[in-house]
């Protein structure tokens, strides 16, 4: 991997709408619920997201990996949108590991691994070794392609380690995505971001970050100007800026596709995003 952005052409834009932390009644326009979340995907695509990373909630807004939703979910952003659907493995730092894996059922694009147990705030967000590599494995079985999330330098040895052990994900392509600012995480910071990218095994084929909170828009601009991906999402920033809370997703998407292109690394169209992630056509008709 190198440091320098010659040679990448295009953005990959993820969105995370949702996420598993923020409550409902805290953020009423946090999309919960399926229409909401549809809505969010179709307006997101149309601002320049390519895949969305997804987290589902109940009837009460509650995170939950229930199959039925998640299937539903899954089934309703693909049939109204092209984006690479990405469902979380992570889920919320309540739910049970073996629950977590069953998420591949709905059959997404993709799904996030997360490269090591991490602190997370107050609490522990637990992936431990087992975990982590029945689910790489699972992922290669089923045709998913993994996203694999790094909260800390640490999680690069767990990817190497991965893919030393299983070898290459379905689709033979590597994208890792940093995962910075989470309290007990790797700081959202340049440099911290850059000594993760420094450190990436070679067979990694392409990274995005994102920054927690205030460190969103100083990584977004890192990431960019070192050849990075971006996600953004209330998942992960609520402020559009100093004063101001994101009323849709489709602000921060507009605002890292104007950026993006402003730096001549306009966003990728869903079919190059397919195409540099490697996923499976699961879209009916294609
Ligand atoms: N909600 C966090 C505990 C992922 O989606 O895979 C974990 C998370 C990572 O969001
Ligand atoms: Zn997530």
């Amino acid at each position: 991997m190198t440091t320098s952005s010659a040679g990448v052409t295009g953005t990959l834009i993820t969105v995370a709408p949702t996420g598993a932390e923020h409550a409902k009644a805290d953020l009423p326009q946090l999309p919960t619920t399926l229409e909401e979340v549809v809505s969010t995907a179709v307006r997101c695509e149309a601002a320049g997201a390519s895949l969305i990373h997804l987290h589902i909630r109940d009837a009460e807004h509650r995170p939950t990996l229930d199959a039925g939703h998640l299937r539903a979910a899954v089934d309703a952003v693909r049939e109204a949108t092209d984006l690479v659907v990405q469902l979380s493995t992570g889920g919320s730092v309540h739910d049970p590991l073996e629950q977590r894996l069953t998420v591949l059922d709905a059959e997404p694009d993709s799904c996030s691994l997360t490269c090591g147990t991490t602190n997370f705030g107050d609490d522990v967000f637990l992936n431990p070794w087992p975990f982590m590599s029945d689910l790489y494995v699972q992922a290669q079985e089923r045709e998913v392609v993994p996203e694999f999330e790094l909260f800390d330098l640490g999680h690069v040895h767990a990817l190497r380690r991965l893919l030393d052990t299983h070898g290459l994900p379905f689709g033979g392509r590597v994208h890792v995505d940093f995962v910075t600012g989470v309290p007990g995480g790797m700081p959202a910071t340049t440099a911290a971001l850059m000594a993760g990218v420094a450190m990436l095994p070679e067979e990694v084929t392409s990274w995005s970050a994102t920054g927690i909170g205030r460190g969103h828009l100083p990584v977004m601009a890192a990431a960019l100007s070192a050849g990075g991906h971006l996600r953004v999402g209330m998942e992960d920033n609520v402020v559009f800026r100093r004063g101001q809370v994101v009323e849709h997703n489709d602000e921060l998407v507009a605002r890292a596709a104007e950026l993006a292109t402003l730096l001549q690394r306009p966003p990728l169209t869903c079919t190059e995003a397919r195409e540099l992630l490697g996923v499976k056509e699961r879209r009916s008709g294609r």
